[in-house]
């Protein structure tokens, strides 16, 4: 029934997003959730339409990496909800906190158990999200809507977060809906066995090479500091995955700065007799398809034992918070000796490394430079799945925790553009996309978002006329370019088309440096070409050194 004076649905919806500190989110519109549009804003949430719903999802899980807060994404029954789905794989990779609210048909024209064919049906759309998902929730009446949002908003924050799947079916946002129940507190807290606590302790500190391994769970727990400290009683290396690159500053005595994938750093781990692994599940890409020896000793912190456990078996595992639980096993540790050996042969590799990237690709070399010298300290560097990228998120080094989002994750080409509104919008300062040009036109009517939105971005779009990578797994396999070789636009006047300042540079040096540093000062969002074709690092998989 249509709301003739009471509060509707869509009220709902936006109070209980209030309720969970939502203050933007990110849509395209349908008849169907058109009443979002305007519910929205009336609570003061900033709606933020978007060229396609891919981008809708990718842009909350920018947000969502970028501040740990919740991303939401809005869009319509069907084919829009639907066009979600890669995002949100990415997002569930990730571990993303996000929220997809997705109508569906209305409730009056649906027949259980049959396809009718009303607009935009399906079956069973929450069906659709469950394999990428924590949970999928449907509100079963418009005074349902309220307790579904609050819950999802629950379980897509409570580690190990990741995204939840909202239905409403789109009458339920006009029609009138009763007040809802105060809302339940349900927090899970987990106290670590202090048994563990002391064994692991003691195992600790009587180990020749701890190492400690830190993945997207400490990082996302704010666990860095105590980790820093940990490593440093413990004279450990700390290895970081993908999603946990700068839980640590870049100047730490402790910090293995280039991926475990660089043999030196490869060999810590073979050297360690305990490894200490935090916040993570060792996944196939960080570990060379588990071509990682399993260590002598493995110690666990991690809020899910099963998954702490799927791939090494632990000898100890400690379950709970990462921040909490490290904090208590660093309390009380004994200093060891060997600190300074350590920060020394970390510095030496790091020379080493980079001595290397410098004389097999140089152009790596020079980028990652550009980017170390031009990226403002406030930005968050999204990358793509590029050759780039690839580089960037094995050897940026990343300043601070949330400076870098990297989409592996599922691996999810176009990712980083289409991140990058979330990023912007985030209002925490630029967000410096990385992206080739075929990843580019996945999401390349964004630039009509960024400009209409003024959103602060700077995309380089590093442009080698083609899927470098497959064209390198190609030449490699000694085979004919099949698929890999791409017509581009002028990217330049595309997007100056969309009223977007643009330049083109070839290669990566002064010039790109100098448009690098001028673009990410501006207020605006900008676009920068640069003309290069990148080898791969090998940190990607045909380059892997255990074989
Ligand atoms: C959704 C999706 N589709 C396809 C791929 C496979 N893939 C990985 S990298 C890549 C090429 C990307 O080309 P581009 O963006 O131009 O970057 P480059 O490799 O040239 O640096 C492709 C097609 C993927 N990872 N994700």
């Amino acid at each position: 029934m249509a709301a003739t004076g009471g509060c509707t649905g869509g009220r709902r919806l936006a109070d209980a997003l209030r309720e969970l500190e939502v203050d933007r989110a990110f849509g395209l519109p349908g008849v169907h959730n058109l009443p979002a549009w305007n519910a929205l804003p009336q609570q003061g949430i900033r709606l933020i339409g978007v060229r396609h719903e891919q981008s809708a999802a990718f842009a909350a899980d920018g947000y969502a990496r970028a501040t740990g807060r919740l991303g939401v994404a809005v869009v319509t029954t069907g084919p829009g909800a639907a066009n979600t789905l890669a995002a949100v794989g990415e997002a569930h990779a990730s571990a993303s906190p996000v929220i997809v609210i997705a109508t569906d048909v209305p409730s009056t024209l649906r027949t259980p158990g049959v396809v009718r064919g009303s607009l935009h049906e399906t079956s069973d759309q929450a069906a659709m999200f469950a394999p990428v998902t924590k949970a999928t929730l449907t509100a079963d009446s418009p005074d349902d809507i309220a307790r579904v949002v609050r819950r999802a908003g629950r379980i897509a924050r409570r580690p190990q977060s990741g995204p939840v799947y909202v239905g409403i079916p789109a009458d339920f946002l006009t029609a009138e809906a009763a007040d809802p129940l105060p809302a339940e507190s349900t927090e899970v807290i987990h106290r670590v066995d202090v048994a563990d606590l002391l064994q692991a302790r003691e195992v600790l500190s009587t180990a020749r090479r701890p190492v400690i391994w830190a993945g997207g769970g400490a990082l996302r727990a704010g666990a860095g500091e105590a980790l820093g400290e940990l490593a440093e009683c413990l004279a450990a290396p700390i290895i970081t995955t993908y999603a946990a690159r700068g839980i640590v500053p870049p100047d730490h005595p402790c910090r293995a700065s280039n991926p475990v994938h660089t043999p030196e750093v490869g060999a810590l781990w073979d050297e360690a007799d305990v490894v200490l692994a935090v916040g993570t599940d060792f996944d196939g890409m960080m570990t060379q398809n588990w071509r990682m020896p399993k260590p002598p000793t493995l110690i666990t912190i991690n809020v899910d034992t099963a998954d702490a456990a799927k791939n090494y078996p632990p000898d100890l595992q400690l379950t709970g918070d990462a921040r909490e639980v490290t904090e208590n096993l660093a309390l009380g540790m004994p200093r060891r000796a060997g600190l300074t050996e350590l920060s020394r042969r970390l510095d030496d590799i790091e020379t080493r490394v980079r001595r290397r990237i410098r004389r097999e690709e140089p152009q790596a070399a020079e980028l990652l430079t550009a980017l170390a010298e031009t990226v403002p300290d406030d930005a968050v560097l999204v990358s793509d799945m590029c050759v780039a990228g690839y580089w960037i998120g094995g050897f940026y080094r990343v300043p601070a925790p949330r400076k870098l989002a990297y989409p592996m994750g599922w691996g999810t080409l176009g990712f980083g553009f289409p991140a990058s509104l979330g990023v912007a919008a985030a209002g925490g300062g630029r967000a410096v996309c990385v992206t080739g040009d075929g990843g580019f036109l996945y999401g390349v009517g964004e630039l009509a978002t960024a400009i209409q939105e003024k959103l602060p971005i700077t995309v380089v779009v590093v442009d080698d006329s083609g899927y470098g990578m497959l064209r390198y797994d190609q030449t490699r396999g000694g085979l004919p370019h099949e698929g890999v070789d791409l017509v581009t636009p002028d990217f330049v006047g595309l997007a100056k088309s969309f009223g977007v300042d643009a330049d083109r540079v070839d290669g990566f040096g002064r010039a790109f440096r100098r448009r690098l540093r001028e673009f990410t000062r501006s207020e605006e969002p900008n676009l920068l070409v640069v003309a290069a074709e990148l080898t791969p690092p090998l940190n990607t998989s045909p380059r892997w050194y255990r074989r």
